[in-house]
């Protein structure tokens, strides 16, 4: 008989606890969603306490033998350890163990793999792939092909996976190359909407928490919303106007999660960045999420971590339609101003749009001239990109009141 090729992969979660047991059991439970995402099931868990990673295997050698007793009670079909296993790691683990290993990066990876659309996303996950695979070649072996599929076999270059290692070098460069190009693309397009003077307000947060559903909410965008992690992978924009009549964009971004894979920060580098050239943040966070403030932390991590920490930032406490009762306790000391809401019923909007005013108005400079008729053209100017306060035609001239961007203070100066 032929054995048939098994559809679900049936996988033993694996975690290392150092300090905090609360905190490896959270990670696991992250674990199995990700698992679960990348359409694997989860027949077990395997925690044990050390002082560090074991530098050679992970685990070490006791459960190790627990583990393949419990591979094969459970008739599991591989592993995934929480941590990102080096190449020594894993191949050990898997001369051991005799299954498929895989860690937290490789399903994050195969998840981004799936959902990548754009052809810049692609080529992102492509180079995060590889630049993964390429010191890990050996370890994908046997195990690998007794499977024909499964987690880390999905990919925009699914078959250029199987590469060779001087191949894999030779088309890093080449999508380095690409990347390089649509990397300037996207900075062309920031600096036209810099010299538009339109300000950009970036989403972000952890994945789930409802930053696509808020810019649909706020804008009407077509765009995927849906209750699994990693929905969104490319970046959308959108308009929207103030209730002062000036223009915002909003951009929608990837999500964040705990030990997010060092090489998908790199090549997703460029996504990732649209919170950089942001002139404010909004932070969304999930108020029905038991572990939001541990969530809110890797949030502000990953910022750092990729330069941005100089931005105001308005944390909206989304979800609220989910919780009931008293919620003084929920708070956010990092952020300049917070937002209960709820994106989904569309619950607090009107709060959210005024404190977006309030952040834009700290960066405008208020202004009160006397325009002589002939200079008429700047009221367009300030109507478009300020906030117009008070304009009265008197007999001299039309006096104006305004808030405006300091950008263009220059352009709408009394010419004299
Ligand atoms: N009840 C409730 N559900 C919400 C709210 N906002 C979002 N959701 C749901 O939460 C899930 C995730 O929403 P998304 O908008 O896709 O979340 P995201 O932050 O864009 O997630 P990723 O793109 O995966 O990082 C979806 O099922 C939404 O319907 C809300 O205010 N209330
Ligand atoms: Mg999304």
């Amino acid at each position: 008989m032929i054995e048939l090729a098994k559809e679900t992969e049936r996988v033993i979660l694996v975690g290392v606890c150092i300090s905090d047991q609360d905190d490896t059991m959270n990670s696991l439970e992250e674990l199995k969603e990700l698992a679960e995402t990348a359409k694997a099931e989860t027949v077990g868990r395997l925690v044990q306490n050390r002082e560090q990673i074991h530098p050679a295997t992970y685990i070490g050698k006791g459960k190790i033998e627990e583990l393949k007793d419990l591979l094969w009670e459970l008739d599991a079909t591989g592993i995934i350890c929480d941590d990102e296993l080096s190449p020594v790691q894993m191949k050990n683990l898997q001369d051991e163990l005799d299954t498929k290993v895989m860690d937290r990066t490789l399903v994050i990876l195969d998840i981004f793999a799936a959902r990548a659309s754009t052809s810049e996303g692609k080529l992102q996950v492509e180079l995060a792939q590889l630049k993964y695979r390429q010191t890990r070649l050996t370890g994908f072996g046997t195990a690998m092909s007794r499977l024909g599929g499964g987690i880390g076999t999905r990919g925009p270059g699914e078959k250029k996976l199987e590469m060779d290692r001087r191949l894999i070098k030779s088309r890093i460069a080449q999508l380095n190359r690409e990347l390089k190009d649509v990397r300037r693309h996207r900075q062309v397009t920031r600096e036209q909407r810099c010299r538009n003077h339109i300000p950009v307000a970036a989403i972000v947060g952890y994945t789930n928490a409802g930053k696509s559903t808020l810019l649909k909410a706020l804008t009407g965008a077509d765009i995927l919303a849906e209750d699994k992690l990693f929905a969104t992978l490319d970046p959308t924009t959108r308009g929207r106007r103030l209730p002062s009549g000036q223009e915002i964009l909003l951009t929608d971004t990837v999500g964040f999660i705990r030990k997010l894979p060092h090489h998908l920060i790199e090549a997703f580098k460029s996504t990732l960045e649209e919170a950089r050239y942001a002139d404010l943040l909004l932070h969304v966070a999930d108020v029905s999420n038991p572990h939001m403030d541990e969530q809110m932390y890797t949030v502000y991590e990953t910022l750092k971590s990729l330069g941005v920490t100089d931005k105001p930032v308005i944390t909206i406490f989304n979800k609220q339609d989910k919780v009931e009762g008293d919620q003084e306790s929920i708070r956010d000391f990092r952020a300049d101003y917070t937002v209960r809401m709820s994106a989904k019923t569309g619950e607090g909007i009107p709060e959210l749009l005024k404190t977006i005013e309030a952040v834009q108005r700290e960066r405008k400079i208020l202004i009160e001239f006397l325009y002589p008729y002939q200079d008429a053209g700047k009221l367009q100017l300030i109507r478009r990109y300020g906030e117009m306060l008070e304009e009265d035609y008197q007999e001299d001239g039309i006096f104006v009141r305004a808030y405006i961007p300091a950008e263009i203070y220059e352009n709408l100066k009394i010419s004299s």
